[in-house]
């Protein structure tokens, strides 16, 4: 039996060290998909609007602490809890541009170098969930995102452990990862991000397109 194109939303994620100028690219992208015409949202992980994501936030901000497996697997919860409306919004046609996702979870865990939470256990978790469609990764290096006026007050923004989060990303990047130069300006960025999100939409809306799993 054949099968009918099913025309859907993008999934999008962006991902990168801190400061490398993720949530700015994501917003400008959002705005300017909806002006086309596109039905688009701007989402985020973690998402700290959850009884999950609050313990997270605590996390984040020093006021708890949580053992490092344990709080790896609040951010995956995080990320399943929010599944079922993911894949709701795509399948109504609905294009998810996504502020860090699963590959931060792993980056950022297994950068501790805490002993038994290697990659291949950080990524277990997140085994089955949804899988983007894209990945855009603004590589910025260390020494330039400290440039941009230095890390902020959060739990992970220091040099030498955005440095680790580096290499794990390095280690992690697969073939469907488009890498770009963060280096550059904000409108040139965008610019290269909005030629290459409308082919995904445009691949995504003419149907045909399984949601995949990670990490496939
Ligand atoms: P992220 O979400 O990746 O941590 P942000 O988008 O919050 O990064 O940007 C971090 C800081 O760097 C902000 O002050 C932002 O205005 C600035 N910034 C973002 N993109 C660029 C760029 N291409 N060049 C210079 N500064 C930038
Ligand atoms: N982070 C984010 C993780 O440690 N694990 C995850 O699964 C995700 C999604 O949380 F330090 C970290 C990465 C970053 C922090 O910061 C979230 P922003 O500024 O909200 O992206
Ligand atoms: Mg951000």
């Amino acid at each position: 039996a054949s099968t009918q194109p099913q025309p859907r939303g993008a999934f999008i994620v962006f991902e990168g060290a801190d400061r490398a100028g993720k949530s700015t690219q994501c917003q400008m992208l959002v705005e300017h998909l909806q002006a086309a015409g596109v039905a688009a949202e701007l989402w985020r992980f973690p998402d700290r609007t959850t009884a999950i994501g609050k313990m997270i936030n605590s996390y984040l901000t020093s006021q708890a602490d949580i053992d490092d497996a344990a709080v790896h697997l609040l951010f995956s919860a995080n990320r399943w809890e929010k599944r079922e409306e993911l894949l709701r919004k795509l399948r109504a046609g609905t294009t998810l541009v996504v502020d860090r996702y699963a590959y931060s979870g792993v980056a950022f865990t297994a950068a501790k170098g805490a002993p038994g939470l290697d990659r291949a256990w950080c990524m277990s978790p997140d085994e089955g969930l949804p899988a983007p469609d894209a990945v855009f990764f603004l590589s910025l290096t260390v020494e330039q995102a400290a440039a941009r006026g230095g890390y902020g007050e959060e739990r992970y923004e220091k040099a030498d452990f955005q440095r680790k989060v580096l290499e794990q990303f390095q280690a992690m990047r697969g073939s469907s990862w488009r890498v770009i130069d963060a280096s550059q300006s904000i409108e040139d960025i965008q610019q290269q991000l909005r030629e290459q999100a409308a082919a995904v939409v445009a691949r995504c809306q003419r149907g045909g397109e399984p949601i995949k799993q990670l990490w496939g």
